[in-house]
């Protein structure tokens, strides 16, 4: 295996050259003393092929093989058989590199995966080959037409302002190559929560907006999806009814997608979040969400579109006291008995966790119980509820957990094998990710969370990846750094997960964070309200019981083994044990702790931690940039008050209910 050094100077260059918004991962250019020259097989241009010829002198300036005056990409046909459409292989020639794919798309991929080999250390050498484990690898933006992002930490919409479409392309050009350099094909461009000037996207002058942004998108391979409002046949049809078995309803979203294909022929299909959180749907008029999903499939079905419905439903008027309702239980209740009942064109999208995107959740009993549905996994980029891009929180580690987690349906079922071999149509299925990126001249507000983005991408193309190498990887391309400093940097990211749970909420048991803005602690917060997500502690203990024998039966939605684990306080593994059980404080985990203890132990460590992660950061301050080493010193300051906030008060509330003090005499306000 050969080793290249590759300069990495020009990366503050590239910066400058190319604008702050290429300021990520694509700054770094490979280069060497020769100019280079590239082939493309076949003299056809698409747009993708274009964007090839865009990218190569911005990603490889200059390259040359040792010995070699000149050096070369070639651009050859590949094997469909064993690549697929979007798979390459990148071999060594005699003057430089071979890219091989069935199609431009997988060029694109190929261009963008030597670039990545190239600049960070390439352990797997030549020839490489790559291909996606999943069909569908996608970014769900929740932008608003104000503007303004559900969720967003980041800034304003890259596509939106003030009731206007931003129209700048250039702009999303560059969001477009780097969603494209870590193989994301899907975007959705609309908010999820349709309000009204968005329900009118699907008609009028939106759409030659729209077909901008789409055009735009397909030059890196990525197709454009709609959030649609379920009403909008009463909005924007005039029609009295949305009940998807009314003919005219039928008939009025048939006439709305010709419409839309007639504008934008490549157009991917509609993602609807019905019955949910105050959108509308079928449950409106007694009809279930087959008939819903169905009802709208047909209609895109027409012109090869999907339908991507989400499981997201639950009833979000509950009332605090009423022990028997449980919100975990909904999307299964709900979805699982209408398995096998959705067109083709249908995909299911399903939350990681059966609540929502919480720092520690189990994953969703849906996963390996839907046999016959196409469906998509959904994680969230945007760091709701795990630090708002305030406090550091790399995702990846519980990505990946969530995506090996075997199901016990059967033999060996991960939730990344469900979800493609459970799909009737593999090629409608993947995974989803909620964007993190706004008009922050850095894309994702803390510069770390940058990480997210990428690792989201590069785990979803390759599931083998681990969170560790993903990390390195995105630090070699971010940053000049040694080995030692290199390591310790990634060290922040692949450990913050962990640091962000220990400071927050305990044991699996969710939502102490305050109502609304979910950043910052309030543990009573949610307790008597109607969002369905309560921690019951008391004077002698803590937890939701979601047991059969004496809770809501919630555990019996899993596969049998995995019931008998999470039924059994003594099988329950600790990080989940408030999820599924309500125990006294004096309860014992297997970690040998009382659960009381335990509060106390990690609340300390966490602010402890998140120390030492500020000394890291100001060891590393000479070798990093000054914008990225000041954006992050200051999100470490507001990363201290947050969880120096969040022990002293988790801490306190939980002396006062047990009266047990801390067995290692650390302060905790009374
Ligand atoms: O997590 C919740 C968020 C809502 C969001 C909803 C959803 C888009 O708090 O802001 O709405 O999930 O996933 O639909």
């Amino acid at each position: 295996m050969r080793k290249r050094r590759i300069r990495n100077e020009a990366l503050w260059r590239t910066e400058i050259m190319h604008g702050r918004r290429d300021f990520c991962w694509l700054a770094k250019q490979v280069q060497n003393k020769n100019i280079i020259t590239y082939y493309l097989d076949d003299g056809k241009k698409t747009a993708v092929t274009e964007t090839i010829e865009r990218e190569m002198p911005l990603l490889f300036k200059e390259i040359r093989r040792s010995g070699s005056p000149d050096a070369s990409i070639a651009f050859l046909p590949g094997d469909e058989a064993a690549l697929g459409t979007e798979g390459y292989r990148i071999g060594e020639t005699e003057a430089g590199y071979k890219i091989e794919s069935a199609s431009p798309v997988g060029y694109l991929y190929g261009m963008y995966g030597l670039h990545r080999l190239l600049t960070t250390q390439n352990e797997a050498g030549f020839p490489y080959e790559s291909v996606p484990d999943q069909s569908i690898r996608m970014i769900d933006h929740w932008d608003n037409f104000d503007g303004s992002i559900e969720r967003g930490y980041a800034g304003e919409s890259l596509f939106y302002d003030h009731n206007t479409f931003r129209g700048d392309m250039e702009l999303i050009r560059q969001y477009a190559r780097l969603l494209a350099s870590v193989g994301i094909n899907g975007v959705l461009i609309n908010n999820v929560n349709v309000h009204r000037p968005e329900t009118f996207f699907v008609t009028g002058k939106a759409l030659a907006e729209i077909r901008k942004i789409s055009d735009v998108l397909a030059a890196y391979g990525i197709k454009t999806y709609l959030s649609v409002n379920f009403a909008a046949p009463i909005t924007v049809g005039q029609l009295k009814s949305a009940d998807p078995l009314e003919p005219e309803v039928a008939l009025w979203w048939e006439e709305t997608v010709k419409r839309i294909y007639e504008e934008i022929p490549d157009f991917a299909g509609f993602v609807v979040k019905a019955d949910s959180e105050g959108e509308p749907g079928p449950f409106t008029y007694g009809r279930n969400h087959d008939e819903g999903a169905n009802m709208l499939a047909r209609a895109a079905g027409l012109y090869g579109g999907v339908i991507i419905w989400r499981c997201f439903v639950y009833d979000c008027s509950q009332d605090w006291w009423n022990r028997e309702a449980d919100r975990a239980r909904a999307a299964y209740d709900i979805f699982e008995p209408l398995d096998g009942r959705f067109l083709d064109n249908v995909i299911l999208q399903i939350k990681n966790g059966p609540i929502d995107f919480q720092i520690r959740e189990p994953v969703s009993p849906l996963f390996g119980a839907l046999k016959k549905t196409n469906q998509i996994l959904e994680f969230q980029i945007t760091q709701e509820y795990t630090g708002h891009q305030r406090d550091i929180c790399y995702l990846v580690p519980m990505w990946k957990e969530t995506m090996d987690f075997d199901t016990k349906h059967g033999i060996g079922l991960t939730v990344k094998e469900a979800v493609r071999e459970n799909s009737p149509v593999c090629g409608r299925s993947g995974i989803a990710g909620v964007g993190n990126v706004g008009m922050d001249a850095n894309w994702t507000g803390s510069k770390l969370a940058q990480a997210n983005l990428y690792g989201f991408g590069r785990l979803v193309w390759n599931h083998e990846l681990s969170a560790e190498a993903i990390a390195e990887e995105w630090v070699r391309q971010s940053f000049c750094l040694t080995e030692e400093k290199c390591g310790k940097l990634a060290a922040i990211l692949t450990t913050s997960r962990d640091v962000y749970e220990a400071y927050t909420c305990p044991l699996g048991v969710g939502f102490m964070c305050k109502p609304a803005v979910h950043y910052g602690v309030d543990i009573d917060g949610y307790e008597y309200d109607r969002w369905g997500t309560y921690h019951y502690a008391d004077r002698d203990g803590v937890g939701r019981d979601r047991t059969v024998k004496t809770g809501t039966s919630y555990t019996r939605q899993y596969s049998d083994a995995r019931f008998s684990e999470y039924e059994d306080l003594s099988s329950c593994p600790d990080e989940l044990l408030l999820f599924f059980h309500h125990v006294p404080y004096t309860h014992v985990l297997h970690s040998g702790k009382t659960v009381i203890q335990h509060i106390y132990d990690t609340h300390f460590e966490g602010v402890e931690r998140v120390r030492e992660y500020q000394a890291v950061w100001e060891s590393l301050k000479d070798s990093l940039d000054e914008g990225s080493y000041l954006n992050m010193k200051e999100r470490l300051v507001w990363q201290l008050e947050n969880a120096v906030s969040w022990r002293d008060q988790v801490n306190t509330y939980f002396y006062r209910k047990s009266g047990i003090p801390d067995e290692k005499g650390r302060k905790i306000y009374q």
